[in-house]
C-alpha cells in the first residue's frame, strides 16, 4: 500500500528572508504571531524553519516511518503577505526550488505550485507554467490574501486556469482575515488551534454560496484537517441555505445545493486529526475517494500519522485509497 503524504509543507531561504523583513514590519495580520515566532530574528521556533528547510532530514523521517511520498507545498503564508510584485517573483522562485528538490528525488516528491493571487493575471500565467512546463501536480494557497476572499470577479482567472488544466487547488490555511481579528486575539485561538479551520471553512462556503461552483464546475478544491469542520455541517448548511438564505433572497440561486458542491468538488485530507471516529463519518459522509492521507509535516510528527492510519479500521481497499491512491488521482501522480 502506498503511503502518499498530501500536506506537507517546506520553505526556501529567499522566502524565509522575505518572512522576515515582514516580522518587524508593522503588518496589521494575525499572521504575524507565527511569523515572528518561526521567522523573526533569534526565533523561538527555529526548529520548525529547519525542518521546514532541511531536505535530507525530511527524507530520512519519511525513511524511517515508510512514507512512500510527500506532495510538497511552500508552507503558509505563502507569499500572501508580499506585495504584488514581490509575490509573483517569489513564487515562482519557490515553484522553481520545488522542481529542484523533486528531480532530486523523483519518487518521493511531488509538489503543488504557489502563485501571486495579488494579481490574480498574473497568478494565471504562473499556474500555467506551473503546471504544463514545470510538470507541478496541483495548486496551494494560503485562504484570503490582504484580507480578501476569492469569490470576487477579479480572483475568476485563477480558477478559470486551474479548471482548464485539471490542477487541483490546496487551500491551506492561515489565521483569519483581520476584519475578523477580535474573536481570535487571544489564547492563541489565531492558528492551528482553532482560527485555521474558522478561516478555511468560511473561505470555502463563500466560494460555494457565491455560484463559484456553477461557473467552474470541473473545479477541485481539497481541504485539511478532515474538511476543516464542513462536513460535520453538511445538514444544517443545506437546510439554512434553503430555508433561510434562499428565502430571504440574500443568497444566489443556485443549480445544486450546498453539500452536493461539498461531495462534487472537494477532497479533504486528514492532515493534524487523527481521530479514527472523524475519518470514518468523513469516509461515510463523503465517500472512501474523497479522503486522502496527510501528515502536516513538520509540524506535526509522522510516526503518529503513519500509525493512525496503520491502526484505522477501515478494510484494506478503503485504507489503500485513503493512504495514497486517491492523491495519484487528484494529483496526477506516477
Ligand atoms: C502550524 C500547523 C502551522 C500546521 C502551519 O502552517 C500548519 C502550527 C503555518 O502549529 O503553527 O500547516
Ligand atoms: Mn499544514
Amino acid at each position: 500500500m502506498r503511503r502518499i503524504a498530501t500536506e506537507e509543507a517546506f520553505s526556501i531561504p529567499e522566502v524565509a528572508a522575505e518572512l522576515n523583513r515582514i516580522s518587524k514590519s508593522g503588518q496589521q495580520s494575525l499572521d504575524m504571531r507565527l511569523v515572528r515566532d518561526v521567522y523573526g530574528d533569534n526565533p523561538p521556533r527555529q526548529y520548525t524553519l529547519d525542518g521546514l528547510l532541511d531536505w535530507d532530514e525530511r527524507i530520512r523521517v519519511m525513511d524511517e516511518c515508510g512514507v512512500d511520498m510527500h506532495v510538497l507545498s511552500l508552507t503558509a503564508p505563502g507569499v500572501q503577505m508580499f506585495d504584488a510584485p514581490t509575490a509573483t517573483a517569489l513564487a515562482a522562485t519557490a515553484n522553481d526550488a520545488l522542481v529542484v528538490e523533486i528531480a532530486k528525488n523523483p519518487t518521493r516528491f511531488a509538489g503543488l505550485a504557489s502563485f501571486a493571487p495579488q494579481d490574480p493575471e498574473g497568478a494565471a500565467k504562473e499556474i500555467e507554467r506551473a503546471i504544463t512546463q514545470l510538470k507541478l501536480h496541483g495548486l496551494v494557497v494560503n485562504s484570503h490574501t490582504h484580507n480578501e476572499w476569492y469569490d470576487q470577479a477579479k480572483y475568476f482567472s485563477i480558477f478559470e486556469a486551474a479548471e482548464a488544466l485539471d490542477a487541483a487547488i490546496y487551500i491551506h490555511p492561515r489565521a483569519p482575515r483581520w476584519d475578523m481579528a477580535g474573536g481570535f486575539d487571544t489564547f492563541g485561538m489565531e492558528n492551528a488551534l482553532w482560527g485555521y479551520g474558522v478561516e478555511v471553512s468560511t473561505h470555502c462556503l463563500r466560494l460555494i454560496f457565491s455560484g463559484l461552483f456553477d461557473r467552474f464546475p470541473k473545479l477541485k478544491i481539497v481541504i485539511g484537517h478532515m474538511g476543516e469542520g464542513i462536513p460535520f455541517w453538511l445538514w444544517r448548511l443545506d437546510y439554512m441555505h434553503k430555508n433561510s438564505a434562499l428565502k430571504s433572497g440574500v443568497a444566489p440561486k443556485l443549480e445544486l445545493t450546498p453539500s452536493e458542491y461539498f461531495k462534487r468538488n472537494f477532497w479533504i485530507t486528514t492532515s493534524g486529526q487523527e481521530n479514527p471516529l472523524a475519518l470514518q463519518y468523513s469516509i461515510d459522509m463523503l465517500g472512501a475517494d474523497r479522503v486522502m492521507w496527510a501528515i502536516d509535516y513538520p509540524y506535526q510528527p509522522t510516526a503518529p500519522a503513519v500509525q493512525f492510519m496503520d491502526d484505522a479500521p477501515l478494510d484494506e481497499e478503503t485504507k489503500a485509497l485513503v493512504y495514497g491512491e486517491n492523491a495519484a488521482r487528484v494529483f496526477h501522480l506516477a
